[in-house]
C-alpha cells in the first residue's frame, strides 16, 4: 500500500500552521482599517470593502490610473477632487466573460497617456487632486453581496465630497454603484447612458446581470426615475422586453439611426434636455461597446455599427459640459482585446471627460 507521508504536498502541509499567525492578524486588521470592513452578511476573515492585505483577491493589481497617487487609506479619499475606483466583477456577463480584468486592463492602458490634453488645453494633475482607491472586493459566486459592497464603497468615496470615477467590471455594477451615489444626492438624479444595448430587463437568467441594470436603477433607487433615463447609441443585439420597458416608463432610448438622422450636436441636446429635467445631477454611465466592434473587440458584446470614436469623443464632450455626478465606463475585457485598443479607448473617455468638467469648471 501506497504510503502518503512519501508526498512532497503531504510533507509540506505537516509545516503549515493551522492558525492564522499574528503577522497575518496585524495585516488583517491594517487592511481593515485602510479598506473598511465589508458590508453587513459578509463573513469569511480578510474581506474588505476596498481590496487590501494579504488575503485580497489574485486578479487585483497594484497600479493606479494615469500613475496617480494610490490612495491606501480609504479614510484619506476626501483629500481628493476625483477618485478612481476598479469593480473587478463579471458573473453578471451573459456570454464573454473576462472583465473581472477590466480595471487592470484600463490601468496598464493608461501608462500611454500623461496628464496634459491639447483637445482641451487641460493638465489633469495640475488643476485636480486625483486618487486611484484600488478596486471594491467583489464576491464572484453571489450579485447581492457583490452590489451591497459596491454600493457601500462607492457611497463612502462619494460621501466625502469626491467624485467616483469607475472601471469596471460588466454593466451589472451600474446599479449597485449609482444607488451609492444617490444616497448622497438631495434630490432626482438623471442618467446619460451611452451603449449598443439598453439593458433594462426585470430578470436575465433569473438573475441580475448585465442586461438588468436600469430596471434595477430605475425601479428600485427612490430619486432615480425612468423619464430621466437617455440611452444613446442602442439598437445593436435587441431584446423586445427593452421596447416594452421604454415604453411602459417613458425612458428615452436614440438609436444610431437616430444619430444619423439628427447630428451628435442634436442627439446631446435631446440627452441634456431629458436628464437634467427636475433633476439636481446626472450620472455617466459608459459601456464601450458603442463603439463600433471594429473599434472594441475587447468586450462582452461586441456589435457592429456602432459610433465612431471620435463621434463617442464629441458626445462625451457635450453631454458633460453641464457636470456630472459620477461616471463609470464599463464592459472593457482585456482577455479578448486587440493590442489594448479597448482600454486605450477607455482611457481615453475618462481622460477627456475629466478635461472637459475642468475647463466648464463643474468640478
Ligand atoms: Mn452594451
Amino acid at each position: 500500500m501506497f504510503d502518503k507521508t512519501q508526498l512532497i504536498g503531504y510533507q509540506s502541509a505537516q509545516n503549515i500552521d493551522t492558525q492564522i499567525s499574528d503577522k497575518e492578524t496585524l495585516l488583517m486588521e491594517e487592511a481593515y482599517r485602510t479598506g473598511l470592513h465589508p458590508a453587513e452578511g459578509i463573513k469569511e476573515p480578510g474581506i474588505t470593502t476596498f481590496a487590501r492585505g494579504p488575503l485580497a483577491p489574485t486578479f487585483i493589481g497594484n497600479g493606479t490610473f494615469l500613475k496617480c497617487d494610490r490612495c491606501e487609506d480609504i479614510h484619506d479619499v476626501g483629500k481628493c477632487d476625483v477618485a478612481f475606483v476598479g469593480i473587478p466583477y463579471d458573473s453578471g456577463c451573459s456570454q464573454r466573460s473576462g472583465t473581472r480584468m477590466g480595471p487592470q486592463g484600463i490601468r496598464h492602458a493608461s501608462l500611454g497617456f500623461t496628464p496634459y490634453n491639447p483637445d482641451y488645453g487641460i493638465d489633469l494633475f495640475e488643476n485636480l487632486k486625483i486618487c486611484d482607491v484600488g478596486d471594491i472586493y467583489p464576491i464572484p459566486a453571489n450579485s447581492e453581496k457583490t452590489f451591497a459592497q459596491i454600493t457601500k464603497g462607492i457611497h463612502y468615496i462619494k460621501s466625502q465630497g469626491v467624485l467616483p470615477i469607475i472601471m469596471g467590471g460588466d454593466h451589472s455594477t451600474s446599479y449597485p454603484s449609482l444607488r451609492g451615489i444617490a444616497s448622497c444626492i438631495d434630490g432626482n438624479i438623471g442618467v446619460i447612458h451611452i451603449d449598443r444595448h439598453a439593458d433594462c430587463q426585470a430578470s436575465q437568467f433569473d438573475e441580475k446581470m448585465h442586461g438588468t441594470e436600469w430596471y434595477y436603477s430605475t425601479q428600485t433607487i427612490p430619486n432615480v426615475h425612468a423619464e430621466n433615463l437617455v440611452q444613446i447609441g442602442v439598437g445593436g443585439l435587441w431584446i423586445k422586453e427593452w421596447s416594452q420597458f421604454s415604453k411602459k416608463y417613458s425612458s428615452t432610448q436614440i438609436t444610431m439611426e437616430d444619430i444619423d438622422n439628427l447630428g451628435i450636436e442634436k442627439v446631446a441636446e435631446i440627452a441634456l434636455e431629458t436628464a437634467w429635467k427636475g433633476c439636481k445631477a446626472v450620472y455617466l454611465s459608459l459601456d464601450i461597446d458603442v463603439l463600433d466592434c471594429a473599434f472594441c473587440p475587447g468586450t462582452g458584446t461586441p456589435d457592429f455599427g456602432g459610433m465612431l470614436p471620435r463621434e463617442l469623443l464629441r458626445l462625451l464632450r457635450l453631454v458633460t459640459k453641464e457636470g456630472i455626478c459620477g461616471m463609470d465606463c464599463v464592459e472593457v475585457n482585456p482577455a479578448y482585446d486587440q493590442s489594448e485598443i479597448t482600454s486605450i479607448a477607455a482611457c481615453r473617455c475618462y481622460v477627456n471627460v475629466l478635461s472637459n468638467l475642468v475647463l466648464n469648471k463643474k468640478i
